[in-house]
């Protein structure tokens, strides 16, 4: 019983962090569907309209009006609300492909790099994930790859006391290959699981950030084989298109492979998410729903949809 109000709990403070979209978005869906009893080029205008300004993109747009439309002209929708269930159906589907949790094993030691532009979420992203997999039973290193700015370093080492796992830091200007370096020998005398990197997020158009970044994969994987991991990218779902060329442009110089996508609390459009699983074939590995602890979740396409709709 104790279980299943966790479990309740739990989904209803993922529902309260997309409560934004579902207010903006579905509620939209839904009045515009509301008394309308024929199926109306209209009513596809509309749809049309409430989806792209909701971010869900104009690819998987196109593609859903299409197929309502097909399926209206074959008379296999009666009503306007089955239209509903169809788009439910898509999203389902277009997410369902981009569910991909990080497997972390057990006993050998794992490497995440954490990127992405300045302010979308990383060194918070960071805390939350390092209390997760310490809940979990996992020896977590976090490691100040941030060093343009001396804040970066305390704000990382605050989540580390708070989180109670060490911190690997240098002094502010250091070189983030440096610092990695010392934490990749430092988990391997400790015999720690996880290292999570942080790192500068300045400018993405700067071409110095990108070697800076390079240099630090190359060092992590000349020191560990087969590291990093996992080269995950933080996006800041408030910010719509700018996200997708953030993942476009990070993916192209370094190579991403995983997704976050933070701030979807503060957010109408969370339709982003669809949209970038519908353009990226990167896995999408959390959400972020709020600036607590506990509010990166495990990206579940299920979950979500159902959070959403619910
Ligand atoms: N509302 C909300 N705020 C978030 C979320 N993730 C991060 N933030 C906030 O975004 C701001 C920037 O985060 P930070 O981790 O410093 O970003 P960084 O520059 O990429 O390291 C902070 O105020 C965080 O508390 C989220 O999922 N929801
Ligand atoms: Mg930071």
């Amino acid at each position: 019983m104790g279980n299943m109000n966790n479990k309740e709990g739990f989904f209803n403070r993922l529902k309260e962090g997309l409560s934004k979209t579902r207010k903006g978005f579905v509620k939209n869906v839904d009045e515009m569907i509301f008394g309308e009893k024929i199926l109306s080029r209209n009513l596809f205008d509309d749809l049309e309209e409430t989806l792209i300004m909701a971010d869900l993109g104009p690819a998987f747009t196109t593609e859903l009006v299409e197929e309502m439309k097909y399926r209206a002209g074959r008379k296999e929708l009666d009503r306007p609300d089955a239209l509903k269930k169809i788009l439910k159906d898509h999203m389902r589907e277009i997410l369902r492909d981009s569910e991909l949790p990080l497997e972390i094993p057990r006993d050998e030691l794992y490497t995440i790099m954490v990127l992405g532009v300045n302010g979308t979420g990383k060194t918070t992203t960071i805390g939350k994930m390092a209390h997760q997999f310490k809940k979990a039973g996992y020896s977590v290193i976090l490691v100040a790859g941030d060093t343009f700015r001396a804040a970066a370093i305390e704000q990382l080492e605050i989540w580390s006391q708070r989180v109670n796992v060490p911190l690997i830091k240098q002094k502010m200007g250091a070189d983030p290959s440096a610092v990695a370096y010392d934490a990749v020998h430092a988990a391997k005398s400790r015999k720690a699981n996880v290292i999570i990197i942080d790192t500068a997020g300045r400018l993405h158009t700067q071409t110095n950030l990108m070697e800076e970044l390079k240099k630090l994969k190359r060092i992590v994987g000349r020191e560990h084989e087969g590291a990093p991991h996992e080269t995950l990218l933080v996006l800041d779902a408030t910010t719509g298109q700018n996200a997708i060329s953030q993942a476009k442009m990070f993916n192209e110089e370094i190579g991403i492979t995983g997704l976050v996508l933070t701030k979807l609390d503060g957010t109408a459009k969370g339709g982003i998410v669809v949209r970038i699983a519908k353009e990226m074939s990167i896995p999408i590995r959390y959400i972020g729903i709020g600036e607590k602890i506990d509010d990166l979740r495990i990206f579940n396409s299920e979950e979500f949809v159902n959070a959403l709709f619910a």
